[in-house]
């Protein structure tokens, strides 16, 4: 199996500014159709035409494990105030401190990363070494079955089906891990209002308006248990390459 990854930028004033991306894991024969599809999402994303597209195809070397995909569920919230109380509501119910909670939200509001930030979820601290990167999950790719049972539930209710499977996707990895108690998520894209919060046992709550239409905030924290192996944690999100069933 190979490992296919896209990510298109755009150069403004020197700083590279990410455009899109996407990833998948597939056979020999898929690869080249996949190649156009990515293509295609870089040329035609919203935020503009990119001057740089890298595609990375790499033949995966470790075996692929496995995860259960998460069950999903929407939550219709009203306005960013609803949505809100939701999170923070279900957070403690977690056990996850306020503390912990603020940083998150903090680093979802006013930080521009390009992965997510892990806090621990007793004192609030930031443990990724890198604060500007963040953590990137990657090598994840939704059982094509699975995808189309998700898809058949969720169309209705949002207007980009494609991004519910990869955040879907990235949470089932990220929760698949017991030293993580649960995941928030914010999109940075300004016309998408939908975010999340999953964990292992309350599954993937898609929370509708967790922020208004045109906001460019978005962001992701995963609430970690301490004390853990943070490279461990890293390489396994970033490197293994998981299968979501
Ligand atoms: N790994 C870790 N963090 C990431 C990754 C990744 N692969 N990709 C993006 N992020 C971080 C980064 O800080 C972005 O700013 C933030 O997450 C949001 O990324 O069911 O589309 O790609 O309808 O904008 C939620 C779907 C969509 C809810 C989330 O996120 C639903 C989304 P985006
Ligand atoms: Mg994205």
């Amino acid at each position: 199996m190979w490992s296919v990854r896209m990510r298109a930028s755009i150069n403004k004033d020197g700083l590279e500014e990410h455009i899109s991306g996407a990833e998948g894991i597939f056979n020999i024969d898929e690869i080249e159709s996949y190649i156009k599809k990515f293509y295609k999402r870089a040329m035609e994303h919203p935020k503009g035409i990119p001057d740089k597209i890298v595609v990375t195809i790499e033949k995966l070397k470790e075996p692929i494990q496995t995860v259960r995909a998460l069950s999903v569920k929407t939550i219709f919230c009203e306005d960013p105030e609803e949505a809100y109380q939701f999170l923070k509501e279900n957070i403690i119910k977690l056990g996850i401190s306020e503390e912990a909670l603020n940083t998150a939200w903090n680093t979802i509001r006013y930080n521009k990363m390009r992965g997510a930030t892990v806090i621990d979820a007793k004192s609030g601290v930031p443990l990724e070494p890198d604060k500007e990167r963040g953590v990137r999950v990657s090598r994840i790719q939704m059982d094509k079955r699975r995808k189309s049972q998700v898809l058949k539930k969720i169309k209705n209710l949002t207007s980009q089906p494609h991004r519910v499977i990869e955040a879907l996707s990235i949470a089932s990895k990220v929760a698949s891990l017991n030293e993580v108690i649960a995941e928030i998520c914010v999109s940075d894209n300004p016309d998408y209002t939908t975010g999340y919060l999953s964990s292992k046992d309350l599954g993937y709550l898609r929370i509708m308006n967790i922020k208004k239409e045109g906001e460019k905030i978005g962001g992701r924290a995963f609430f970690v248990k301490t004390p853990l192996n943070i490279e461990k944690l890293i390489y396994y999100l970033e490197k293994t390459p998981v299968i979501v069933l």
